[in-house]
């Protein structure tokens, strides 16, 4: 994928495949290339296979400094891992500004038309260990670094505008719920046990977001492909000091897509690493990913005329009350180079703001600020952490701070305190020039609690229920119905029905129906008469509002192989998906070369052992009667077949190819599917455009059913 050329929108190009945060990091790459072995103090080494002992056979020496230092650091590899969002994946970019945004900010990215500013994001769940699988029901985190000229920021986020509690008091509660039960260590990266329903159906200001996580938003096709929210209200302040409050929203380019709950399971299986596999590929060919930086900006007086209140982290602001403004363009075109030193040791912190850029009081926010800066002491060893080069700043450091662990900067002179005469006064204050913090006037009692409009939860819960597609509805009913039917106590689950009847009576219904229970009387409200919601439909809520504007481009499509395959056929698809930006497998019995029917050799690159179907976007069946044959012989052939139907992918049938759809009981009323194509073997140039177009409707879940038909 070629960069774009400027445009009125996008200003200048941006220079393709490079960031500023490329140069900085050369002072501490490590490249061993017709280097010889040495130990960390830099001594070459003769022999790398053997200890050193007295004699053949003799003990080993406690001389051998060799063996002592690769053992004792191999003994300290690990780090801590983070408490959560501990699996992840991360890449280099670049924030363009579409425009200046100085009449609101003069946050240093949105100074001006164009500017460019370098960013590292790490996406990742939530409640999983290190070595978790990617495709569990979890929300994903959505981090951005901006190295931007007047320090960092970092606007550390989720795929899901909402979060649980409304308070940091509620958050390692919240966590401890969540994680694996303390006896016994179970279940990895999973919401579906009793602790974490026990917590959430005794916390109704959780039930909005326990409705965004139970949609398909909580198992994304690809991180490429999910929105990103900075969730909180935050403020922006210009250079006369005036502030609005704004809310962050990224849009990716390649719209928002999602797996089906079935096929996320059996992913899990054949490849955990499918997010951070599909991440890493799209950005190594070139195909960068993109996301639209979108801020709804509002006066703290429109704020208070709203029937919800800003300040909760458990409520939208809805886009039919404060549109979203496109103020730039994110793109990863930089893949880690090393997955321990950038992306395991970033250290992304919500108190990272740079002049512009300031907090609310939302009391989720305020927990925040403490909670990351401190987590990293442990996690990373001490209070130098900024010094890591993934974490250091772009921007000059200059203070008094001085020593502690690791520290890496020589800090000249016989100064370390402010004020001073012997250093000239320096570091200096910058004043009005550094980070003002807005003067938000306050002048009340101090007191533990909440205001009013904070106990009011279902609301927005029932606005997002209520703006889905009917599909999504059906997958948020069968998502509670799973996760509920893995809790063993059964007040647990009635408690739960029994606040969904608060959000929606026939959500409510439908997940009692699966539990085999009836419908509980609904869960007694905090708030009776709460002010009435501004709208009762947002269709900017559904996944279905962004199918994205990149097509097919980085599609996985298998097509099956067997010895006496139609060749013909199958080099014509090959081309006409690869120039749409498709990516295609030819997936066979085995891996290896394969005969086609005219003699000519196919090479499988993946086999159907190796590969299921659940880790392709779509299928093809080739034509080629002995092809035909021996994949008709094949269980996996058959198997293949019918999760590609039930997960409603895209299916094109070549020829005699058909007869495979025929046996895997895909009868001639399902033909009738936009998704299931068949073209003759002559045919193959309009099939595959009509192939292409299938394809982009990523899924046909007019066959969608509870149970799978097939
Ligand atoms: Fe958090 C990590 C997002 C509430 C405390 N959080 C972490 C990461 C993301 C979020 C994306 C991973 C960053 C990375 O990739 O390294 N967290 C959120 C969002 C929240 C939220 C969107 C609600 C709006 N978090 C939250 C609260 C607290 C924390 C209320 C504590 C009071 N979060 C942490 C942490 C972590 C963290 C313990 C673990 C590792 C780290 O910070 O660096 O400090």
């Amino acid at each position: 994928m070629t960069e774009e050329p400027g445009t009125a929108k996008t200003g200048g190009p941006a220079r393709l495949g490079t960031n500023a945060t490329v140069a900085p990091l050369d002072r501490v790459r490590v490249d061993p290339s017709e280097q010889p072995l040495t130990t960390n103090q830099g001594v070459r080494i003769g022999d790398n296979q053997n200890t050193l002992k007295a004699g053949l056979r003799g003990p080993s020496l406690l001389e051998d400094f060799i063996l002592r230092e690769k053992i004792t650091h191999f003994d300290h590899e690990r780090i801590p891992e983070r408490i959560v969002h501990a699996r992840g994946s991360g890449a280099h970019g670049y924030f363009e500004a579409y425009d200046g945004l100085t009449q609101y900010t003069r946050a240093a990215p949105f100074a001006e038309k164009g500017k460019i500013t370098p960013v590292f994001v790490r996406f990742s769940t939530v409640a999983g260990e290190r070595g978790s699988k990617d495709t569990a029901r979890d929300a994903r985190g959505f981090a951005v670094k901006f190295y931007t000229d007047e320090g960092n920021w970092d606007l550390v986020g989720n795929n899901i505008p909402v979060f649980f509690i409304q308070d940091a008091m509620k958050f390692p509660d919240l966590v401890h719920a969540l994680k694996p039960e303390p006896h016994h260590g179970m279940p990895q990266a999973g919401s579906a046990h009793d602790t974490f329903w026990d917590f959430v159906s005794l916390s109704p200001e959780s039930t909005h977001m326990l409705m965004w996580a139970m949609s398909d938003r909580a198992i994304p096709r690809s991180y490429r492909m999910m929105q990103g929210f900075g969730v909180h209200t935050f403020r922006l302040v210009n250079e006369q000091g005036e502030s609005v409050f704004c809310k962050f929203h990224w849009t990716p380019l390649q719209g928002t897509h999602s797996l089906v709950w079935d096929e996320a399971v059996k992913i899990a299986g054949a490849d955990a690493d499918f997010h951070r596999r599909d991440l890493w590929e799209a950005i190594e060919s070139g195909e960068f990913p993109e996301w639209e930086l979108g801020v709804q900006i509002f006066t703290e007086e429109q704020a208070d005329g709203f029937s919800f209140d800003v300040l909760d982290s458990t409520k939208i602001v809805p886009e039919e009350l404060v549109p979203l403004t496109p103020v730039g363009r994110m793109v990863l075109n930089r893949n880690p180079d090393n997955f321990f030193a950038e992306t395991e040791q970033v250290a992304f912190c919500t108190a990272h703001v740079v002049p512009g850029i300031d907090f609310s009081n939302d009391p989720l926010l305020a927990g925040r600020i403490h909670s990351y800066a401190d987590t990293q002491i442990t996690r990373l060893g001490g209070p130098n952490f900024h010094e890591i080069p993934i974490n250091s700043p772009l921007a000059p450091v200059q203070n008094n701070q001085r020593d502690g662990m690791h520290r890496q900067a020589v800090h000249r002179g016989r100064v370390a305190y402010e004020p001073n005469s012997l250093g000239g006064g320096c570091p200096f204050q910058a004043g009005t020039a550094g980070f003002v913090s807005f003067p938000d006037a306050h002048a009340e009692d101090k007191v533990r609690g909440k205001p009013e409009k904070f106990s009011e939860h279902y609301a927005q819960a029932t606005l997002f229920f209520e703006s889905q597609t009917d599909v999504e509805k059906a997958h948020i009913a069968a998502a509670f119905r799973f996760e509920l039917s893995k809790v063993d106590v059964r007040a647990i689950r009635e408690r739960m029905v029994s606040s969904l009847v608060n959000v929606s009576r026939e959500l409510a219904a439908e997940v009692a129906t699966g539990l085999g229970m009836e419908v509980p009387d609904a869960m007694p409200k905090a708030v009776t008469d709460p002010e009435p919601p501004e709208i009762t439909e947002s269709p900017a809520l559904s996944l279905m509002a962004r199918p994205g504007e990149t097509g097919i481009r980085t599609r996985q499509i298998a097509v099956l192989v067997e010895e006496g395959v139609h060749h013909a056929s199958l080099v014509d698809l090959h081309g006409a998906l690869t120039d749409a930006g498709g990516i295609v497998h030819f997936v066979g019995s085995r891996v290896g070369t394969f005969v086609g029917d005219s003699g000519e050799k196919i090479e499988a690159n993946k086999s159907m052992e190796n590969s299921p179907a659940v880790l392709f976007d779509a299928l093809v069946l080739p034509d080629g009667s002995d092809a035909v044959q021996a994949l008709a012989a094949n269980g996996h052939t058959m198997e293949f077949i019918k999760d590609q139907f039930r997960h409603c992918k895209t299916i094109l049938a070549l020829g005699a190819g058909r007869e495979l759809l025929e046996m895997a009981g895909i009868d001639s009323a399902m033909q009738e599917d936009p998704g299931i194509l068949l073209a003759d073997a002559g045919g193959v140039t309009e099939g595959a455009s009509t192939f292409i177009d299938a394809l982009t409707a990523h899924r046909h879940f007019s066959r969608d059913s509870d149970p799978p038909a097939k």
